[in-house]
């Protein structure tokens, strides 16, 4: 891996079920609360870094990376250059094996994947703390992809971020019935991005600071339901914090919503077929493809009630394992 200046890595993406909606450091990408989420296997980012090279390259999905889209993966480059002083250009190419713009967090699995191979091309020692804190610094929900199973992305109370990271608090292997299905009801880029997003609820919703104090106090419940692998319980709690997020998202200025009209036609339907027995709840990211949380017994009813639904594409998934090291370069 080291010697020659490269490395390879492959990280999972990953939903939050307490999730993570606002930043108290822009800069330093810290957050206003603890969020918890799952790793999900089987989609993943591959990355290849190679330092040394000549000049500057980036190479995302086939295509070179322009505009702040460089920027920001040249950025991760710079702290690692700085780190393990090393001179020169960097060569960097990604690619995932799902669509970038589905929703599908790709930007949680794109920086854990390059903070990990970066790591790892500049000779430095693999260190979930240092790798989780590189990723935050790319994109705050990267930080929660570094390690497998469930992740806690704690808060942190410093000022420079050295107490803001994830760590693994259930592996894979804990729950491996838990399936979490992606539902693509509609393709293309969302209108308002997350970091802005949530930089104008931070701003201008009067509900904020509620959102903030309630989403911490839901992480410790949401690990004691996965603990005792309660999908019942995980789901209602994982459904109101989704609610809530949009509630705040809803009373920004101007108002935030993300929810399409299919999105809600089938959260409403869900909801009935619960009723019926279906043990299947919802999340919902910055976007209006949501998932659904369910387990091995009822992925496929959740799944057909999806499609019934307007669902285009629903990728099933489940609890994936750490970002690791390839020797499969991408060039
Ligand atoms: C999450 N989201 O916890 C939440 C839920 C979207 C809704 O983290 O600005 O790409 O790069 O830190 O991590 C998506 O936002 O934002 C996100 P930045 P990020 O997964």
């Amino acid at each position: 891996v080291s010697g020659n200046l490269k490395a390879t890595a492959i990280a999972h993406p990953n939903i939050a079920l307490v999730k993570y909606w606002g930043k108290r450091d822009e800069e330093l990408v810290l957050p206003h609360q603890s969020s918890l989420s799952i790793t999900l296997a089987p989609l993943q980012v591959t990355t290849t870094v190679q330092f040394g090279a000549k000049g500057e390259e980036v190479e995302l999905n086939g295509r070179p990376a322009q505009g702040r889209e460089r920027e920001r993966v040249l950025e991760t480059i710079r702290r690692v250059r700085g780190l393990a002083k090393l001179p020169g250009g960097v060569r960097v190419a990604s690619t995932g094996n799902f669509p970038p713009s589905a929703g599908l967090a790709s930007s949680a699995a794109a920086f854990a994947a390059l903070s990990v191979a970066a790591r790892a091309a500049a000779g430095l020692a693999f260190d979930v703390r240092a790798s989780s804190i590189l990723a935050r610094l790319g994109s705050g929900s990267a930080a929660r992809s570094i390690q497998g199973g469930t992740c806690l992305w704690r808060r942190g109370r410093r000022r420079d971020g050295t107490d803001s990271f994830a760590e693994q608090v259930f592996d894979a292997e804990h729950w491996p019935d838990l399936r979490l299905l992606a539902v693509v009801l509609e393709a293309g880029e969302k209108e308002t991005g997350s970091r802005e997003g949530m930089k104008r609820s931070v701003e201008t919703s009067p509900f904020y600071s509620a959102w903030a104090a309630d989403a911490e106090a839901e992480v410790p419940r949401a690990i004691e339901r996965i603990r005792d692998r309660d999908l019942a319980a995980l789901g209602q709690i994982a459904e109101r914090n989704a609610w809530r997020m949009h509630a705040v998202a809803m009373s920004s200025d101007p108002a935030l919503c993300y929810f399409a009209p299919a999105t809600l036609g089938l959260v409403s339907a869900l909801a009935k077929a619960r009723n019926t027995g279906l043990a299947a709840w919802f999340t919902l990211d910055a976007g209006p493809n949501p998932f659904i949380l369910t387990d091995l017994r009822h992925q496929g009813d959740a799944g057909r009630l999806a499609r019934e639904h307007g669902a285009r594409e629903v990728t099933t998934c489940k609890p994936g394992g750490d970002a690791r090291l390839s020797e499969e370069h991408l060039f």
